[in-house]
């Protein structure tokens, strides 16, 4: 018994150096994606682990005012229909182009941003699937979408 009670401090300071460990390893991952004033995303496949935690840092990279080439970063539920949300997005300025009658479809989403601007996002994908994303900006959503794959 007396042995035991010697080991206690020792026990919790196990314990403590586990959840140092623990919190480090759970830091997100960061996933760079730029856009730019040819409508194009430089990343449009992301491979991630269930449970994961990413961190999407959106950067604007192009000119152009932000009325006539604004950008945003939209990630979707597996199977979401983009036809019906993007054209549900073109008139959803005032929210940044993420329409309140589709926010049950929206896992994610980065503000639009205008030109030299960047924002992020961070969450984790429990369940595996296909998970789209798109720049819902009026017209860019043709050009600029792709793909988060959670294995
Ligand atoms: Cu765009």
């Amino acid at each position: 018994m007396k042995n035991l009670r010697a080991l206690l401090p020792f026990a919790a300071a196990l314990c403590l150096a586990g959840v140092t460990q623990l919190s480090a390893a759970a830091a997100p991952r960061e996933i760079e994606i730029t856009a730019n004033d040819q409508m194009k995303f430089n990343v449009t496949a992301i491979d991630a682990k269930a449970g994961e935690q990413l961190k999407i840092v959106l950067k604007n990279i192009g000119t152009l005012p932000k009325e006539a080439m604004g950008h945003n970063w939209v990630l979707l539920k597996p199977g979401t229909d983009l036809n019906a949300f993007a054209m549900a997005a073109m008139t959803a300025k005032d929210s940044d182009y993420v329409p309140a009658a589709h926010k049950d479809k929206v896992v994610a989403f980065v503000r639009v941003l205008g030109p030299k601007q960047t924002a992020d996002t961070t969450f984790t994908l429990a369940a595996p699937g296909e998970y789209p994303f798109v720049c819902s900006f009026p017209g860019h959503y043709m050009l600029m979408k792709g793909t988060i794959t959670v294995k």
